[in-house]
């Protein structure tokens, strides 16, 4: 289990990188699971994408737990949005690729997502709340998707003109 840097903004030739599925969940995809949840945990977030540390494997931890409870991780290999509500949700979203800037974004408020689990067995969850919004969230990810893709062009901008001098003067 080993903490791994966390690729951020303005690395878009990892971030927008889209990820290839897994052909089955090998020790090798395990190792990585393993590696992605003491990232997360360590960050502190409550879901991480592989390509957030690197790489472009289908592969999605998350754990909505809070300080003080029993830690709940979901380890999600191939997963995929088989459906979606037509009612939209408010929810203001952050990214551990994209530190210290939160918008609100509208996202569908329900989804059923279809997985295989870390031993390779299938899955089917229908999430709602911030369990919703974090599955479409890390989804996203895997197909080169940020949340700032959601917001209005000079909010973008902005931010990432933000994330881009403070990577030239070294503060990233
Ligand atoms: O830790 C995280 N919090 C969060 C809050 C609102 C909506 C989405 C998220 S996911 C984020 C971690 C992250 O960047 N995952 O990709
Ligand atoms: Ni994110």
């Amino acid at each position: 289990m080993a903490v791994k840097p966390i690729i951020k903004l303005p690395d878009e030739k990892i971030l927008r990188q889209k990820s290839v599925p897994l052909k089955t969940v090998d020790e090798e995809a395990r190792k990585l699971f393993d590696d992605m949840l003491s990232t997360m945990y360590d960050a502190p977030g409550i879901g991480l994408a592989a390509i957030q540390i690197g790489v472009p494997r289908r592969q999605v931890v998350i754990d909505l737990a809070r300080e003080g409870e029993d830690p709940k991780p979901l380890f999600l290999a191939n997963p995929e949005i088989i459906w979606s509500s037509e009612a939209r949700s408010d929810y203001e979203e952050g990214c551990l690729s994209i530190p210290e800037f939160f918008e609100m974004v509208e996202r569908p408020s329900e989804v059923k997502v279809r997985y295989l689990d870390r031993k390779g067995e299938p899955h089917e969850i229908h999430a709602n709340g911030v369990m919703a919004t974090c599955l479409q969230h890390e989804i996203d990810h895997l197909n080169g998707v940020l949340f700032i893709d959601y917001i209005s062009k000079l909010k973008r901008d902005r931010v990432l003109k933000k994330f881009l001098k403070a990577d030239k003067l070294g503060k990233l």
